[in-house]
């Protein structure tokens, strides 16, 4: 057999707490990439859990191995989704508190595969009656529907979730699963009229065209044939090697009515997502300074049947903008450019409103079934990542200001977390240092002189408004700012390395630059509250014309939700997945040194590290602790009678621990460096040797 320090040496250590070198970032990498090697995708840093992207089908999810972590101590099996899951599950079970899971990572990274296997994981797990089977079956079915309208091939996924998403799931006092409930985050939509090179648009457009039937083409007056639709063409790339259009399509329509849409509302859905790409196929004629008419009078006549709106009206809508002077309504035709910009502005309007009405109708499908003071609840948050492109808009800075905040949670509630459980144990310890990136989410969001405030002023500002005085106006405000650069300089100079229509945030991750080009713009939805589209009235609300109320910004909506939820987060006891990219090649077995190095540095990874060894590197119950070594001191073998913490004092006092080795608190023992423990591990694994009972494989350094 294996001894434990030549397992050590090839697969790593299953802990990066365990590192000897535990403030090298070259020990950590070297750790990350042994193991990757060996196909041992998880490692933990204390309680939090790093996945790396295997790219490849790992024989690790059977039921098998679900039973295996089923109720099983965290650190007594191998690091896994399993075990966090498991571990979640029983804290909301014994301690009847909330808890959610927080996965994060950049594009690719294994977000969603991972929220999906932890909801296998109690869907298969969890107590079951029948009545939970059906609750079950909707969690379950509730992804294909969501990442057929919320997911694209993007050329860092090929399944790209284009939003962000947080689940509850809900839990009975048996704890049966019973209900869920889905919040949807700013959903990409600029894809549905644009894609770059070689991505694809949402993938429910292919589904349709390639799967299905010809009657229901014929009917929505489509080909089947994605070249023929201008919102289809932009990237270039119809067909992905990995994705079958077809058969998803057929997952898609059982999924539809597993989460209970009935044969109507399929069908009033589709009709939208069919008008959607005859939209993008209208066409205008006109000189670019003249007015716009349209082209393109078939495509109207399709949006006209399936929507059951005045093609009139629509034309209207589509080449004229209303404008209120002296306290009139009139209407002022729009040249060539602008009509297509009120074009693409409905079409990402209506696909963004049916996809929120979509996740409120799962809502209704999952709706808990029983009343909240019985119940517990687990939330899984699978959120975009960080990301910086070459060209970076406004839904970029959303993103990233998204993940600003999740960052100020994870060390808030990192630290805290280990702070508190030095108390509870009565062990003192030295506040560690850290970055508290607050400063950039106050530079984003505070009242009145915060980013988000000053764009809200200048989109709501009647008159000249634009994307180049909103620069100016942030100029002005906190043009100073230690994280904030803008392309004038203080002299009235310009700076050469942005564009003019830029800003730079310096974001604890890196520096990122914004291209303000478009923040202002509104779409007009009048005509489609119009519409006998019976989802269409719902999302477009006739009262929310006449409102005369100052309406709500993009940004402000989404700093809105963003707050209820950090409060849903803080409510609840967080566990973390922190997924990591191994290539941008999407290829099994390939260790990207760079990228990988990249994402451990804006992960926060080694900060987190350097907390949770700021103390003491491990930390263990003194029933385990004993449990497991009490073999190696004659006092304590076969069974020790007194108090726990006399026997662990005993036990460690033969081992030699110096008394700058470890600390005895009121439950636990906690261990300063990892030497001391291998130390431990190593002469347990002698003395299972030479009593030839090498059954077991070391608990703690199991991999
Ligand atoms: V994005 O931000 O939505 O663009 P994610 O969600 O982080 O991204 P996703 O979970 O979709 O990434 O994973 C990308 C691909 O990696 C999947 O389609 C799988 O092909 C592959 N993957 C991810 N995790 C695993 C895994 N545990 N085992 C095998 C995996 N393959
Ligand atoms: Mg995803």
């Amino acid at each position: 057999m294996e001894s434990a320090l030549t397992a050590r040496d090839r697969v790593g250590v299953q802990d990066f707490v365990l590192l000897e070198n535990h403030t090298s970032e070259a020990a950590f990498m070297e750790n990350l990439r042994k193991r990757f090697k060996e196909n041992l995708i998880y490692t933990y840093i204390g309680s939090v859990l790093v996945s790396v992207n295997p790219y490849k089908d790992l024989e690790i999810y059977t039921k098998n191995h679900m039973e295996r972590y089923r109720g099983v101590n965290f650190y007594e099996v191998s690091p896994h989704i399993y075990a966090v899951s498991d571990n979640s599950y029983r804290s909301m079970r014994t301690e009847r508190k909330d808890q959610c899971i927080l996965i994060s990572g950049e594009s690719g990274a294994g977000k969603t595969e991972a929220s999906k296997k932890i909801l296998q994981y109690y869907a298969v797990t969890c107590p079951a009656s029948d009545q939970v089977e059906t609750v079950k079956d909707r969690l379950l079915q509730s992804n294909p529907v969501l990442e057929a309208f919320g997911n694209a091939k993007t050329l860092r996924n090929d399944n790209s979730s284009r939003f962000g998403k947080y689940m509850d799931i809900q839990f009975d006092f048996k704890g049966a699963p019973v209900g869920g409930h889905i919040l949807n985050y700013l959903l990409e939509k600029s894809r549905v009229v644009h894609q770059n090179h070689g991505e694809r648009n949402f993938h429910i457009f292919y589904q349709l065209i390639e799967g299905a039937e010809e009657d229901l083409l014929r009917r929505l007056g489509l080909e089947r044939n994605p070249q023929q639709y201008q919102y289809l063409v932009k990237g270039n790339c119809p067909k992905v090697s990995s994705i079958n259009d077809r058969s998803d399509w057929k997952v898609v329509r059982k999924a539809l009515s597993v989460v209970g849409f009935n044969e109507d509302e399929v069908e009033e859905l589709l009709n939208i997502i069919a008008s959607v790409l005859h939209l993008g196929n209208i066409q205008y004629g006109g000189e670019d300074s003249g007015n716009a008419y349209i082209t393109t009078d078939t495509q109207i006549k399709y949006l006209a049947r399936l929507l059951g709106v005045d093609g009139l009206v629509l034309k209207e809508a589509l080449t004229h903008k209303k404008i209120i002077a002296k306290g009139e309504e009139l209407k002022s035709p729009l040249n060539l450019e602008q009509a297509a910009s009120a074009r693409d502005a409905l079409s990402k309007a209506v696909y963004g409103r049916t996809f929120t009405w979509l996740v409120n109708k799962i809502n209704v499908s999952l709706a808990y079934r029983v009343t909240p003071h019985n119940a517990s609840v687990i939330g899984l948050l699978d959120i975009y990542g960080f990301e910086v492109f070459q060209h970076n808009s406004f839904e970029q800075f959303c993103i990233n200001y998204c993940n600003e905040k999740l960052q100020q949670l994870f060390i808030e509630l990192t630290l805290k977390s280990e702070q508190d459980e030095y108390e509870a144990e009565g062990i003192t310890w030295e506040p560690v240092q850290y970055f508290n990136n607050k400063i950039i989410c106050d530079l984003v969001e505070e009242k009145f002189k915060g980013i988000i405030s000053i764009l809200d002023e200048e989109c709501l500002r009647p008159g000249d408004a634009s994307d180049i005085t909103f620069l100016e106006k942030l100029e002005n405000t906190v043009g100073g700012h230690a994280h904030l650069t803008t392309h004038k300089l203080a002299d009235g100079k310009t700076r050469k390395v942005m564009g003019r229509e830029e800003f730079r945030l310096l974001h604890y991750a890196g520096e990122v630059n914004y291209n303000v080009n478009g923040v202002c713009v509104r779409a007009h939805g009048a005509v489609m509250c119009m519409s006998d589209n019976k989802i269409l009235t719902q999302c477009f609300d006739r009262a929310e014309l006449k409102d005369n109320k100052r309406p709500e910004t993009a940004a402000t909506q989404f700093k809105t939700s963003l707050a209820k939820l950090m409060e849903i987060l803080m409510s609840k006891e967080p566990s973390y997945v922190r997924c990591i990219k191994p290539n941008d090649a999407k290829q099994a077995g390939r260790f990207d040194e760079v990228l990988i190095r990249h994402q451990v540095k804006y992960l926060g990874l080694m900060e987190n590290l350097r907390v949770r060894r700021a103390g003491f590197a491990y930390r263990r119950h003194y029933e385990t602790f004993l449990q497991r070594y009490k073999s190696l001191c004659p006092e304590t073998w076969p069974s020790w009678q007194g108090k726990l913490a006399d026997g662990v004092s005993t036990l460690v006092k033969h081992l030699g621990y110096k008394p700058e080795e470890y600390k005895l608190g009121r439950s636990k023992i906690f261990i300063r460096f990892p030497k001391t423990l291998f130390a431990t591990e190593d002469a347990l694994e002698t003395r299972k040797h030479s009593l030839a009972l090498s059954r077991s494989l070391p608990v703690f350094l199991s991999v």
